[in-house]
């Protein structure tokens, strides 16, 4: 139950942290060690309910969910788990008390950054839904020594420099080294029979690798439960005499948690990767099992209590690793052990781009997980003798999970799973229709949807406090219990005076946004021009090209026309580029350099800004969203496989440009196509190029001269300080026919920008379509989405009664 904690104690028991931690009073720490003091106490208070959650889910025998996920993107945790701890404004008080600032103190913590985007921080909005539910569900993932790099721009290009976040240790984890497992790892493996007749591999030369837990509490709102993040890190076993340990040896172990893979787009088959990939779902495994037997005699009772979800194919390796333990360590035939480890095993797909589909060539895996290996080929033996005379030859071949000498891991996933779900309805649909159209033939019954879902908490109720603290001055707090309540806002829409604060909230927020752009980045922008931001990975067909256009052609408009009228704008990115991703690169350049030229122009003024803030991340999101008043999702249509920014940012009144794509569909049905900017070519419409294969990039430029002008900036040197880079666009549009149909959307783009720009003057209508996007945001909330999984997937309880739609 929730912790009672009054200011008074708080802040003898803060003093006492600190005096026991650092010797030294609150007022002579340091605001570093004041931040250290700050979450280990928090940490204290919040750990009776874990033990607690912990202990009565094994009493009561709940079913457990294991979801695992090779990236978390936590950001930082002090003041979400205040907020969840029901502290937040008592703290922030007892702080005050003290002479000291909470905010102030917060930003000592390091991002937590062991993911790359969009699929990371999905993982994390779930971790901090799941408890808040009342669902037990658990992460697994690894324990990164670095996270995602730190961006920095040199000269406007993209350099990377490592992410030492544990340099000052992590107050959060909990070492657990007595719940270590070993994971195996090469060598030679060949099967034995044993004197009771089954067969049993014997290994030699093998590597043993110690997986040991750092377990993260995951506290939910109220703390109605709290469960675990369990993050694996690679030790040598202590077994071996760690003197006759060469360097070579001791480095290959520690390589395996290291790094987290920077690139998030393309499909590289790294060996270090695939040793990540075992590495966490073997230890993951082999300690839900150990767990499991230490609280049930019947291991084929396991799906009855045990769920393990597969985010993405990344953690695929669990189902051959659990067979592995059923057949070879538990005895249990290879019938009844795929029987239990299907009905355990769920996947979720995340993308819709073949080439970030992972494929393993055969001799890797058999090189790196021998027995794996075995197991995964009888898999795919009997696959084809169950499929043969029931489908036809070419279609099982095109889905076995072994073929064109890889392990296909998608292919893997689903048939080892009994649940495929893609993460917002169009995404389900290409799903079944294009990418696993195969599989869905043979098993239709496993495909569903589960429209992704954000943190509201996080993204609105602790990042937008003023936005938060005047939604409850109308609604009461119910909106913060029950998503859906928000909705009660519509009744305002007609309300001036509401209006008017609404419109108040956001201004003070984009004061706040741009005096730390000042601070940070010493440049100044304009609070009452349209604050138009894209948030998201540097990728070509999440097109931000599309929006440098846009701002190519604005700034073409004001030096051609310098007194006209113009609605000022501020542009915002922030992105990062795959290391490897030459094109990315190419694009952070000519933004940068495009906004060099805008920004110092005196003839612009204040009329155009645009700021690229380095380092995108979590905490800096957090930042952001709150001041936007576009949200810009303009991918190419039927790429995207949800988005959840475009989510964060509508449920801080930002309003959308967009193309219908992903989630973006879903966020339009629910807030109302009139109270957003939707433009460009359709999926069907993409198709249709695809399949007749008559797209014309030239044909698109020759019909433009707007186009015509900011394709020519690109190489004709009317941009100071590019190289190659404005080739390097010039030539993917025409050169290259365009992919990603960038020129094909322009004229309907600029169209609708031009709108928006027009639609911006008049306050209080623009303030009216930004009310309809918050108070349609309540269905986005992830507490929704993860219950749907746990009612239609884990087939799990939870203690909340969730109003579902
Ligand atoms: C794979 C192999 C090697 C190295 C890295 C990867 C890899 C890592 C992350 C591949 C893809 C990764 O992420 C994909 C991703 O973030 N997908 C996004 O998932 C979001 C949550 O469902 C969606 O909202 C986004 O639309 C989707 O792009």
């Amino acid at each position: 139950m929730a912790n009672t904690v009054t200011k008074k104690q708080f802040i003898e028991d803060y003093q006492n942290e600190i005096q026991s931690l650092f010797a030294e009073d609150v007022n002579k720490a340091s605001v570093a060690n004041q931040y250290h003091a700050l979450a280990q106490l928090v940490k204290r208070y919040s750990n009776r309910q874990w033990t607690s959650s912990i202990k009565k889910y094994d009493i009561d025998k709940q079913k457990q969910v294991y979801y695992f996920s090779i990236e978390f993107l936590p950001g930082r945790y002090l003041k979400p788990n205040l907020l969840n701890m029901n502290f937040l404004e008592m703290v922030r008080e007892g702080l005050q008390d003290l002479g000291l600032d909470l905010d102030v103190i917060a930003e000592q913590e390091p991002d937590q950054g062991l993911g790359n985007g969009g699929l990371g921080r999905l993982a994390s909005d779930f971790m901090d839904s799941m408890p808040s539910i009342g669902l037990a569900a658990h992460g697994n993932g690894i324990r990164y020594r670095y996270g995602l790099f730190r961006q920095v721009f040199v000269d406007g290009y993209q350099s990377e420099l490592p992410d030492d976040w544990l340099r000052n240790g992590n107050d959060w984890e909990i070492r657990r080294e007595d719940h270590a497992v070993v994971v195996r790892f090469g060598g030679n493996v060949y099967l034995q029979q044993t004197e009771s007749g089954h067969m049993e591999p014997v290994y030699e030369n093998s590597e043993d690798i110690l997986a040991v837990p750092y377990d993260n509490a995951m506290i939910g709102a109220g703390e109605l439960e709290t469960n675990n993040l369990r993050l694996w890190s690679a030790e040598l076993p202590h077994s071996v005499d760690n003197e006759y340990v060469t360097p070579e040896v001791r480095s290959r172990v520690k390589a395996i948690c290291r790094d987290l893979y920077p690139d998030d787009s393309t499909y590289d088959g790294r060996i270090l990767r695939l040793r990540q990939e075992y590495f966490f779902s073997s230890a993951g495994i082999q300690s839900i099992v150990r767990h499991f037997l230490d609280h049930h005699d019947d291991i084929t009772e396991l799906p009855k209590y045990v769920a393990v979800h597969i985010n993405d194919t990344h953690p695929t390796l669990v189902i051959p690793e659990l067979m592995r333990i059923l057949v070879d360590d538990m005895g249990i035939d290879w019938e009844k052990a795929w029987d239990i480890t299907t009905h355990t095993m769920t996947y979720t797909n995340h993308t819709l781009l073949a080439e970030a589909l992972e494929t393993w060539p055969i001799d890797a895996i058999k090189t790196e997980i021998p027995r794996i290996y075995q197991i995964i080929d009888e898999i795919n033996r009997r696959f084809f003798m169950e499929m043969q005379g029931k489908f036809d030859d070419n279609l099982i071949t095109s889905i076995a999970p072994i073929g064109d000498g890889s392990i296909r891991m998608a292919y893997l996933a689903v048939i080892g799973s009994s649940s495929v779900n893609g993460v917002a309805p169009l995404h389900s649909d290409l799903l079944q229709k294009d990418v696993l159209k195969g599989l869905y033939a043979i098993s239709p019954e496993k495909f569903n949807n589960k429209t992704n879902g954000i943190a509201l908490r996080r993204y609105v109720h602790e990042a937008n406090e003023p936005l938060a603290k005047l939604i409850d001055s109308k609604l009461g707090k119910v909106w913060r219990d029950q998503p859906m309540a928000i909705d009660g806002l519509t009744a305002y829409a007609d309300d001036d005076q509401f209006l008017q604060e609404l419109a108040k909230v956001k201004q003070a927020n984009k004061r706040a946004f741009a005096k730390f752009i000042d601070d940070k980045l010493d440049i100044q922008i304009n609070t009452d021009a349209i604050f138009d931001v894209q948030i998201k990975r540097l990728h070509a067909y999440k097109r931000q090209v599309l929006h440098l256009f846009y701002i190519i052609t604005e700034y073409h408009r004001i030096k051609a026309n310098p007194k006209a009228d113009f609605t000022p704008r501020v542009h915002i990115f922030g992105a990062k580029a795959a290391p490897s991703y030459y094109y990315a690169k190419s694009v952070i350049k000519v933004i940068n350099e495009v906004a060099n030229m805008i920004n110092n122009d005196p003839e612009v003024g204040d009329k155009l800004k645009v700021v690229f803030i380095p380092n995108y991340s979590v905490s800096i999101a957090e930042k952001i969203i709150p001041a936007a008043d576009i949200s810009e999702q303009i991918s190419t249509a039927g790429k995207e496989a949800s988005g959840t920014s475009n989510m964060k940012l509508m449920a801080n009144g930002a309003l959308l440009a967009a193309t219908l794509d992903g989630a973006n569909i879903d966020i339009i049905k629910a807030a109302g196509r009139e109270n957003e900017y939707v433009f460009g070519l359709t999926t069907a419409e993409v198709y249709k190029y695809y399949e007749n294969n008559d797209y014309s990039a030239q044909a698109e430029y020759d019909r433009n001269p707007e186009l015509q002008r900011v394709l020519n900036s690109l190489i004709d040197g009317s941009i100071p300080n590019i190289q190659s880079e404005g080739w390097d666009i010039h030539d993917s549009m025409l050169r290259d026919n365009d992919q990603y149909f960038v020129l094909a959307d322009y004229a309907d783009y600029v169209k609708t920008q031009d709108q928006i720009s027009h639609d911006y003057l008049d306050k209080k209508a623009w303030t009216k379509k930004s009310l309809a996007n918050i108070a349609a945001s309540g269905a986005f909330s992830s507490d929704y989405t993860v219950a749907r999984y746990a009612d239609e997937i884990w087939h799990a309880p939870y203690a909340k009664d969730l109003q579902l739609l």
